[in-house]
């Protein structure tokens, strides 16, 4: 079912680093061409960490593990490609279908694939006004039931944090701060809520993977929240600012479901004079680097 590169295949056989990325980010939280750049300096920073990276999407309504170039330019481009997550999957492959995968799809088949670690800018959750619109990512539903390992930079600002971490607690989902005791924000370095565990290294961050996987139980992930360098975050007086006109917009135009992340991080982007897209873009380098270091830590190399 999955189509998986011969040089992942490899690396997942012999217990090589592997990091799996989303393509969701690419093709609909990005701004063309810029995508197309971000996404194989991504691959890049995996490998600088001597890991392998497995950017996954569905092109043709086939899974694929791992894309070459042409088919990275075929999810940058953006023409025909769809959002999916999880529950796109079937729907997808049955009907031919091509997609960027969020990261709920990405992580269910990273998972497949025999990976366990991955990294993504800021994960999907809790929307606000969530009490009227039910709003919440399927992402939080599937990493409760999906063995990876995701380093954030937290969960996107745009969304209700605390009732987020309320989430990820109430569904067992095990977060952590990297070197940091506070939850990241996304753009920001500080989301403003506590986190209650502080791991430090690489090193540590393999050992609760392993002891996730000695104590058995039910398969749920483990979130290794790391923030953006303060130097490199977003404004915070901006970052209230766009994110509060964004917000109005999205009510005003009536943007609803899918479509609701994407339209927010353009709006700020746009509203922001590009500053939310170099935070945001800062977030997902440093994630990646450390999911680098995660998968050798993890390989025992
Ligand atoms: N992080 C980013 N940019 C993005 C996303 C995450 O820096 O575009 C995507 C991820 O793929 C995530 C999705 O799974 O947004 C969440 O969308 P929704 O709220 O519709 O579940
Ligand atoms: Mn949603």
């Amino acid at each position: 079912m999955l189509v998986v590169s011969e040089e992942i295949r490899d690396a997942v056989g012999a217990g090589r680093p592997v990091v799996a990325l989303e393509s969701t980010i690419i093709a609909h939280g990005l701004p063309r061409p810029r995508n197309l750049r971000v996404a194989a300096e991504l691959e890049a920073v995996v490998r600088e960490q001597g890991a392998v990276p497995a950017t996954i999407a569905v092109l043709d309504g086939r899974p694929h593990v791992g894309l070459d170039k042409a088919q990275l330019e075929r999810i940058a481009s953006g023409d025909g490609i769809r959002k999916l997550s999880h529950r796109d999957l079937p729907l997808a492959v049955a009907t031919g279908a091509s997609g960027a995968t969020t990261v709920s799809a990405t992580a269910f088949l990273a998972a497949r694939a025999g990976l366990r670690v991955f990294a993504t800018g800021g994960l999907g959750g809790v929307h606000r006004g969530w009490t009227q619109t039910q709003d919440e990512s399927a992402d939080l539903g599937l990493l409760a039931r999906t063995r990876i390992t995701v380093v954030c930079a937290g969960v996107k600002s745009i969304l209700d944090v605390p009732a987020t971490l309320q989430r990820l607690e109430t569904l067992g989902v095990a977060v952590a701060g990297f070197g940091t005791e506070r939850f990241p924000g996304f753009y920001l370095a500080d989301s403003g809520e506590p986190v209650d565990w502080m791991l430090r290294t690489p090193q540590e961050v393999a050992e609760v993977m392993r002891a996730q996987d000695r104590l058995g139980g039910g398969e749920s992930a483990l979130i290794v929240a790391n923030p953006v360098p303060e130097a490199e975050q977003l404004d915070p007086g901006l970052h209230a600012r766009v994110l509060e006109s964004g917000l109005r917009a999205c009510a005003e135009q009536g943007v609803s479901g899918q479509a609701v992340t994407p339209f927010l991080l353009d709006h700020l982007a746009r509203h922001s004079d590009g500053a939310s897209l170099e935070a945001n873009l800062a977030a997902v380098r440093g994630n990646v680097r450390l999911a680098g270091r995660i998968a050798a830590a993890w390989a025992g190399v």
